[in-house]
């Protein structure tokens, strides 16, 4: 069990097929934290609206994060783009998860880190919402062609091989977009006083200084597997939680009824 000051995660995309809360969950079991900051698009809104799919893995990791919250780890969310319905509670607590806009962490070395999801400062997000919800269909899909690949790969014996990730980054234009994307947040960061940034958002996961600025993103749990944490001793670092090391958890589907009477339980509400 690895300890941590802090972990990010962000764009689990519960309720989504793509999401890969196994993975997610085995990490949570394998890693604490004095606090966790939840950075946005942990529930997929836009598509649970659209149909109900909730397997019990999915209602775990959400049970997972209430009990960290419940045993002293801190636990802060901020919600994204599509978890966006959470953001009526900013300033609230669920359980005692605390729902925030925007945060600021501060590292062991004194560093001053603003901490959002992303979305407000996408172009595309601020100008064409539908532009995001067509593109966000075929992402779906390409996701769920990546689930099933997987499975038939892990079946062969072979690692983990993210197929969208591959696309994405065939395609220039998204490349651009990713840097417009990182030098947009670290000018943010800037105007704000702090010294750097932990975004998520664009799924990519990145520690990189930007005009003396730092920008860190956590990634996301439907490609790369990713979570951003701090050390004991101060050190930002992205850890990739590519193979499962307990058992994986089988996945029946729940219903809204139980999935949401468990989660109640849990909040302790
Ligand atoms: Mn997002």
């Amino acid at each position: 069990m690895m300890h941590y000051r802090a972990i990010w995660i962000s764009d689990v995309h519960l309720g989504t097929s793509g999401c890969q809360a196994n993975y997610l969950l085995d990490f949570l079991k394998h890693n604490e934290a004095d606090k966790f900051y939840l950075v946005g698009d942990i529930i997929d809104g836009w598509r649970l609206k659209k149909s109900f799919y909730w397997p019990q893995a999915h209602n775990d990791v959400v049970q997972k994060l209430l009990r960290k919250a419940r045993k002293g780890a801190e636990v802060i969310y901020v919600p994204g783009n599509h978890d966006e319905s959470a953001r009526q509670f900013f300033g609230l607590s669920f359980g005692d998860v605390k729902v925030v806009e925007e945060c600021i962490h501060t590292t062991l070395d004194g560093k001053k880190l603003w901490v959002t999801h992303g979305d407000l400062f996408d172009g595309v997000m601020q100008y064409a919402k539908w532009l995001a919800y067509v593109g966000d269909t075929l992402y779906s899909f390409i996701l769920y062609v990546n689930r099933y690949f997987n499975m038939l790969r892990v079946k062969m014996g072979l690692q983990y091989w993210s197929l969208s990730q591959y696309l994405k980054h065939q395609v220039k234009n998204a490349v651009s977009y990713i840097a417009d994307f990182e030098h947009i947040m670290a000018r943010e960061a800037r105007l704000r006083g702090c010294d750097g940034v932990v975004c998520g958002h664009i799924h990519k996961a990145e520690i990189r200084e930007i005009d003396g600025l730092l920008y860190c993103n956590d990634g996301d749990w439907v490609e790369s597997l990713s979570a951003l944490v701090e050390t004991q001793t101060g050190e930002l670092k992205l850890i990739y939680w590519t193979h499962i090391k307990g058992d994986p958890v089988e996945a029946p589907e729940l219903s809204f009824q139980t999935a949401v009477a468990s989660i109640l339980k849990e909040a302790a509400l």
